[in-house]
């Protein structure tokens, strides 16, 4: 079966980006002869080894890293398989029959680029799992909330009694690349989260339906512009049957018009063709049309932007048919996700939340909101690390509302102290476990303690999973 997309521009005619003769040579040897390439030896590059391995196909695969994380698996099962590991290899690039890049390389690497100049076609796993798939796909893309929605989302689908399957861009106990759903047994349907990353090299998902939650500034370091982020995340409507649009959000429509079945959400009265809420003598309601399904009071999760989740993963639920009365038991039983706003613990009043998953300023104002709005003192906020430039100026407004004080680590605590407020108190700390420190000693009886950095780990932590039970560790520590 052919899955073949192409990325990239097939000829080029501009003389300033022409090619070289050498390249044509490459990219001109008979395609019988050529490999394909895949791109990155992490998780995607591993499961897109043994998918082609599965079907007996040849390749070779290629890693800027010294030591990728998938090494040893590869080794190990594929022991004949070349792998270039270190600078790539521009003559590989171009000599390759397609290219499969893992979500974590650019399309703009210059060997990449150079591939895609040539004619080389570019392709990703997500494009790969789309041509292959017999089940409908429900796609989630959007800056924040992903995880959460599909993890809802994957609740209510069990409560209906569906076969799914559930992988893409999640990590955690979640975590499952998207082509090794296809090595498992045939399911009813799948769910998808999906990041701007593997929506750039997929050229036509056709999911059955597809939502793009919301967009606020992350990745600035890959992208250009918050346009060029969005155009990215636009792909997660390529060819769908169903849309679902977050009426709160002006980036989750598509940019163009779409002539499909359109579903709405929104933290409001709902419309006849969605979920929304409705307010009736000081309660709030998740609704569909007129009739309530739950309220507010007896979900397990809390804050204004969960409510959001709730109600996006609602209406993909019923997009795709399932009774109300599952996505009730599905909504009500949901607890959350560990890492985002998950409650750690009490010391002398004071409580500890970890949402080290709120690792972009989004999700830091939404975390701050949605806690504050709970708790009867203030927030101390713990932030800090790796800033993906991204604008700290934007958690000025939470900050003023329901802040005392925040305390600051890793690589990019300067800039964002520069960006808060003069009468803010800010206080630099040596580590996470100092600023846990630091902030229990600065709380009164009530306030909250906060860790939603607004930043990735990596400067001081392996991942976000790491720096969140590093958190809960110095917490635990404390008692
Ligand atoms: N890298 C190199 N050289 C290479 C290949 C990768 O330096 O040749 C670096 C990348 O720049 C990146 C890291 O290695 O920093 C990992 O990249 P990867 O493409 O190998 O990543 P995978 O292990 O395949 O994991 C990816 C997603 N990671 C990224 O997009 C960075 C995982 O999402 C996802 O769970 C997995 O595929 C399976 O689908 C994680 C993530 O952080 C959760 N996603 C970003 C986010 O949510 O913000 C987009
Ligand atoms: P993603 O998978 O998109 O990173 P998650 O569901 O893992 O999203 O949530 C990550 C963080 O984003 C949470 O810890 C919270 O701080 C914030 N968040 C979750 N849902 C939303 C939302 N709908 N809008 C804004 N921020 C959110």
């Amino acid at each position: 079966m052919d899955y073949h997309g192409y990325v990239g521009a097939v000829r080029i005619s501009d003389p300033e980006t022409a090619v070289t003769d050498e390249a044509f040579t490459l990219v001109n040897t008979d395609i019988n002869e050529k490999l394909s390439v895949i791109v990155g030896l992490g998780g995607t590059g591993l499961s897109c080894a043994k998918f082609l391995a599965s079907r007996g196909e040849n390749f070779k695969v290629v890693d800027s890293r010294e030591k990728p994380p998938g090494l040893s698996e590869l080794k190990l099962n594929y022991p004949t398989v070349e792998c270039e590991l270190g600078n790539f290899s521009l003559e590989t690039f171009l000599a390759a029959k397609e290219l499969i890049v893992s979500p974590g390389i650019s399309l703009k690497t210059s060997e990449v680029e150079a591939a895609m100049n040539a004619g080389v076609l570019v392709t990703g796993d997500i494009d790969i799992f789309s041509k292959l798939v017999d089940a409908p796909i429900i796609a989630v893309t959007g800056s924040n909330g992903k995880s959460t929605v599909v993890a809802m989302l994957a609740q209510i689908l069990k409560e209906a009694g569906i076969k799914y399957g559930l992988g893409g861009n999640l990590d955690g106990e979640n975590f499952k690349p998207a082509l090794d759903l296809l090595s498992e047994d045939k399911k009813q349907m799948y769910v998808l989260e999906l990041s701007s990353f593997q929506l750039e090299t997929t050229t036509s998902l056709g999911a059955e339906v597809a939502v793009l939650l919301n967009l606020s500034d992350d990745h600035m370091d890959r992208y250009e512009s918050l346009d060029d982020y969005h155009r990215a995340k636009q792909k997660v409507f390529t060819g769908c049957k169903q849309i679902v649009i977050n009426r709160d959000s002006r980036h989750s429509r598509p940019s163009a018009d779409i002539d499909v079945t359109t579903w709405e959400f929104g933290i409001s009265q709902p419309s006849i063709n969605g979920f929304g809420v409705l307010e009736e003598d000081g309660d709030q309601y998740l609704a569909y049309q007129f009739e309530k399904i739950a309220s507010t009071s007896e979900l397990k999760v809390f804050g204004q932007h969960n409510i959001s989740n709730i109600l996006a993963a609602a209406t993909l639920a019923k997009a795709v048919d399932i009774p109300l009365a599952a996505i009730e038991a599905g909504i009500k039983s949901f607890a959350g996700l560990p890492h985002r706003c998950q409650w750690v613990g009490n010391i002398s009043g004071v409580d500890f939340y970890n949402d080290s998953k709120g690792t972009n300023v989004g999700a830091a104002v939404a975390a701050i909101e949605g806690l504050g709005q709970r708790i009867s003192g203030h927030i101390l906020l713990i932030a800090g690390g790796v800033g993906k430039g991204g604008d700290f100026k934007s958690l000025v407004p939470a900050i003023n509302k329901w802040g005392k004080e925040v305390i600051l680590i890793g690589q990019d605590a300067v800039e964002i102290a520069s960006s808060l407020d003069p009468d803010h108190q800010a206080y630099f700390a040596s580590d996470l476990q100092d600023a846990v420190g630091v902030a229990l000693s600065h709380a009164a009886p009530g306030d909250a303690v906060l860790l939603s950095p607004a930043c990735a780990s990596f400067d001081m932590f392996e991942n976000f999973q790491h720096r969140g039970e590093v958190f809960i560790e110095s917490v635990e520590g404390l008692q």
